[in-house]
């Protein structure tokens, strides 16, 4: 106890954004949090707060952009994405949320990135998903992880900070990206703009909101919207019901997270929709790659994969053999597989490139205010 509050005395007096760059030194080279006591954490997140406090529901952001997906607490996939495209602010990010729950080291993720939003507020965009909700991250992993780490009050201020997060974020005027999906709630930008940011469990489980942390895409039959029985919860959208969501918005492409992928991304409905997850090799025992996503100047989309990390042993080499054999397909051999492995442009399918040949928006884009 001694040596924790000699550590406070001796930063007495540091400002918060020192404490924050102190922070993410900290956690990219030895990815914990142990040099740091309560009160310092408290300081953090508080700022994070009132940071997120005054964004809207809905941002603007302007490309180039990388955009990233689901992360759930695997803090080593994140540095792995940073050494790999370069670190905020040289690089502009949007997260799309789920930063907590399932992995190992949640507390350590969102530290890093609150830490990063309060230094570079102007390139570092953080969305929320539906684990950024309290009735998720109190039963999925986070609660119990930050009760052992740090105890269950921190996890209470945490909720304080989810609940600062925006919901959906336009890219340039063509691209709307999100954690879930879309809703049938939504008939205009004036619905987005109308759009409080959810701060009670009830609010997070109602209208539009609900549909953007949590619909999902589907193939199936439904063409419009239908119930979301896998999940019970919100919506599934077919390719119907996005095409007229696109055309009501002017919009090219929705970009969200939400569900595992094999290749770490994933088109849908004629390249109007694309998955982005982040996490590979997802709870240790899926075998999907994860993936970060690329928006040019021009609206080029491109992506950087990173394969599964995962060292041989005699009780896993039958899951090894079957991951390798599952990336023979791959388009691009990776010269060290626990490295970023970028796709020339020639090898990623174009959903949105160039800008020219997006579907034209049928109606004036709106100007929302930057952020
Ligand atoms: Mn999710």
């Amino acid at each position: 106890m001694i040596m924790e509050s000699q550590k406070g005395d001796l930063y007495e007096g540091e400002s918060v954004d020192q404490l924050a760059k102190r922070m993410i030194e900290h956690l990219l080279k030895w990815g914990v949090t142990d040099a740091f006591n309560d009160k310092q954490i408290y300081t953090i997140l508080e700022k994070a707060e009132s940071t997120l406090n005054p964004l809207p529901a809905m941002l603007q952001v302007e490309h180039p952009i990388t955009i990233v997906g689901d992360i759930h607490g695997q803090l080593d996939a994140l540095i792995r994405y940073f050494d790999a495209v370069g670190y905020p602010p040289k690089v502009k990010f949007l997260f799309l949320g789920d930063y907590v729950d399932r992995g190992a080291k949640s507390f350590e993720v969102s530290l890093l990135l609150f830490c990063y939003k309060i230094r570079y507020p102007h390139s570092v965009h953080l969305l929320r998903g539906n684990h950024e909700c309290m009735k998720m991250n109190r039963l999925y992993g986070f609660y119990e992880e930050l009760a052992r780490k740090r105890g269950g009050r921190m996890w209470r201020q945490y909720q304080n900070v989810f609940n600062e997060l925006p919901l959906c974020a336009r890219v340039g005027q063509r691209i709307l990206c999100m954690h879930g999906g879309i809703s049938q709630n939504c008939n205009s930008w004036e619905s987005f703009k109308a759009l409080k940011k959810p701060n009670t469990p009830l609010t997070c489980d109602e209208g539009l909101q609900v549909d953007l942390m949590w619909a999902d895409p589907t193939q199936d039959k439904c063409n419009t919207f239908a119930m979301n029985k896998q999940r019970a919860i919100s919506v599934v959208f077919g390719e119907k019901g996005l095409d007229v969501f696109l055309k009501k918005l002017g919009l090219s492409l929705i970009v969200r997270a939400h569900e595992v992928s094999q290749e770490g991304f994933n088109f849908l409905f004629n390249k109007k929709c694309v998955t982005v997850f982040s996490a590979p090799y997802y709870c240790g025992n899926d075998t999907n790659c994860g993936a970060i996503m690329h928006v040019s100047e021009s609206y080029e989309i491109s992506f950087t994969v990173l394969r599964p990390r995962m060292i041989a042993t005699p009780e896993n080499i039958e899951i090894v053999k079957l991951m390798e054999n599952n990336y023979k397909g791959l388009r691009v051999a990776s010269p060290d597989p626990n490295r970023g492995r970028h796709l020339q442009s020639a090898d990623v399918p174009k959903p949105t490139a160039p800008s020219v040949q997006l579907v034209p928006p049928v109606t004036k884009p709106v100007e929302i205010k930057k952020q």
